[in-house]
């Protein structure tokens, strides 16, 4: 099955050229995102947290061990990096030099304030987002950056600082618990052009 994937506009390069993230909308439909967080919900998760603040957790999935790619293989489309490399002036994306994660979270889930510790670049593809006024939205620095299903962020996720505002213990969930779903990819590039 392929991802519909077909690149980011012009605007993406502007807007990472002078604040180093950018946010694209629509990137993949409704249908396919239901189709990738389907085929993810089975795999096993385990309890995320930051050191500096335990208390806050959520559900993630490593594909670090699994022998499963998940988003139909998006990490090795090499359209996929291209487009990556070309809204960021990076080079040398590559699946050797990467990280795929997804994120479940459930009502009353929050991610504190945080900057990553590795990678040059990161891309989010909001798989699921909660209903509006629910909560569960990014923030980058001081602006909320608000994902529905199919937007795709692409950030600088060790320089910016980032998280993600609690989501409301009445908001709906599916059967799994998870009312927000996010596949998240980080790239280490060769070189910067
Ligand atoms: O889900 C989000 O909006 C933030 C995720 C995040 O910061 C991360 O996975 O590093
Ligand atoms: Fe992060």
């Amino acid at each position: 099955m392929s991802s519909g994937f077909s690149g980011f506009p012009e605007q993406a390069r502007r807007d990472w050229a002078h604040r180093r993230w950018a946010k694209v909308d629509g990137v993949f439909d409704r249908d396919t995102c239901a189709r990738w967080d389907a085929g993810v919900r089975g795999l096993p998760t385990r309890d995320t947290y930051y050191p500096a603040n335990p208390n806050l957790r959520w559900q993630q999935t490593s594909f670090e061990q699994l022998d499963v790619d998940p988003c139909d293989g998006l990490l090795h489309d090499s359209g996929f990096l291209a487009a990556i490399e070309r809204v960021t002036g990076l080079q040398g994306l590559a699946p050797e030099r990467s990280m795929t994660w997804i994120n479940r979270y459930a009502p009353g889930d929050e991610v504190p304030a945080h900057r990553d510790h590795f990678g040059d670049v990161q891309v989010l593809v909001c798989l699921r987002a909660p209903e509006p006024g629910q909560g569960g939205q990014t923030y980058i620095g001081d602006t909320e950056v608000s994902l529905a299903t199919g937007d795709v962020l692409i950030w600088h996720a060790r320089v910016l600082e980032h998280g993600m505002t609690r989501i409301a213990t009445s908001a709906a969930a599916d059967a799994a618990g998870a009312c927000r779903v996010v596949c998240v990819f980080r790239f280490k590039a060769e070189s910067v052009r």
